[in-house]
């Protein structure tokens, strides 16, 4: 982690007006460190979000930011004439003195700026089925925004990042060199996951089929990436698009059912709080179709629910191989971090499975 004294320097060479009063740490990501610094300046207090980007995940953190200035240039055009303040809606890069996306400091790290969008909501966890509803709408309205956007002039800035093959491959490496020697530790769930296999290649091989097209996807639509607003009644922005990238909806869909039907927390150790909620799903669904159905076909329609196990299935892949490999990965806070955070995927994938037929009830609607 960056010192506080470092943060400052960074932030010096931003184009940003004012005296700065504060800087605080933020630790919700999982990838990129955060800092929230406040501002006084003539206008009032500005606040602004600072992102150390991970070198290690993003080997060019220049092209993550082409990227996010593509994208949220192309929303931004969408939003203007609809709302008279479209602030809160849309993310907004601030550059560097000399104009750049991103500053490199003297180690040849990459850092950015945002400007911190304030008086708005985040969740963890859903709260309830109504805001599963909303939360499925401004997923389905986020691609639709993006549905003209030309999806390959974006740069693929993580190397197939939903192949299943490849995860399946890097857990094998894994095991295989046991490197943090924690192999006997997990033969539960590497049983279940090895067990799984084979379907799940299905998203990806439907992809490469072109089975369903090719669009512009985020990659990380999980719950607390949408910001609410303050009385949770409406969605107004997705955020976190490092990882927008060519690809199908469907890694989408999947990872907002995965965060919005789940019970507990990503990283909840008792797992009897953990199920997928049928109610939450079917809204979410509906909410999610209410926006995205002028634009889906027929095929990524009926993919939609599976679509959310597989997503569970490649994550709990993910977090079973940064476990083994002794957590290189992923940001954690204790031992057995990514452990946890593999068994809720886990045990999410199995209670869908137990209320399969259900889930897919939402076809009939
Ligand atoms: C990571 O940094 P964060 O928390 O937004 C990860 C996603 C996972 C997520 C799991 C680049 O995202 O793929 O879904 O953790 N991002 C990357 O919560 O690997
Ligand atoms: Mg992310």
């Amino acid at each position: 982690m960056d010192s506080i004294d470092q943060v400052k320097q960074i932030i010096s060479q931003f184009e940003l007006t004012g005296d700065c009063i504060d800087i605080a740490i933020n630790t919700s990501g999982h990838i990129n460190d955060t800092f929230i610094s406040t501002f006084d300046t003539p206008q009032g207090i500005r606040k602004y979000t600072h992102q150390h980007i991970n070198g290690h995940v993003f080997k060019v953190p220049l092209d993550v930011m082409e990227n996010i200035e593509a994208v949220t240039s192309h929303i931004r055009m969408k939003l203007r004439g609809r709302y008279p303040d479209i602030s809160k809606r849309c993310l907004e890069i601030i550059r560097t003195k000399s104009g750049a996306l991103a500053y490199r400091d003297d180690d040849g790290e990459y850092w950015r700026t945002y400007r911190y969008i304030d008086g708005v909501k985040a969740f963890d966890v859903i709260d309830d089925v109504r805001q599963a509803g909303i939360f499925g709408a401004a997923i389905g309205t986020f691609q639709f925004q993006l549905s003209d956007f030309p999806g390959e002039t974006l740069h693929e800035t993580i190397h197939r990042f939903h192949d299943m093959r490849m995860r399946y491959r890097q857990l094998e490496e894994a095991v295989a060199n046991d490197k943090a020697n924690r192999l006997t530790k997990v033969e539960p769930e590497l049983a279940f996951l090895l067990g799984n296999r084979e379907r799940g290649y299905l998203l990806w091989d439907c992809m490469e089929n072109r089975d369903v097209p090719i669009r512009v996807t985020h990659n990380d639509t999980k719950i607390n990436n949408v910001l609410f607003s303050q009385d949770g009644n409406e969605a107004l922005c997705v955020i976190d698009l490092d990882t927008v990238m060519p690809g199908t909806i469907l890694f989408d869909t999947g990872d907002m059912i995965r965060t919005a039907t789940i019970t507990g927390n990503e990283d909840e150790t008792d797992l009897a709080k953990i199920t997928c909620d049928e109610r939450r799903h079917k809204a979410l669904i509906q909410g999610y179709f209410s926006t995205a159905n002028g634009f889906l076909t027929k095929q990524e329609k009926t993919l939609v629910v599976e679509s959310g196990r597989n997503i569970t299935q490649i994550m709990a892949v993910r977090f079973l191989t940064d476990y083994l490999n002794g957590d290189v990965y992923y940001h954690v806070d204790r031992p057995e971090h990514n452990l946890d955070r593999a068994k809720t995927q886990i045990r999410l994938i199995q209670e869908m499975d137990r209320k399969w037929d259900s889930l897919n009830s939402v076809y009939s609607i």
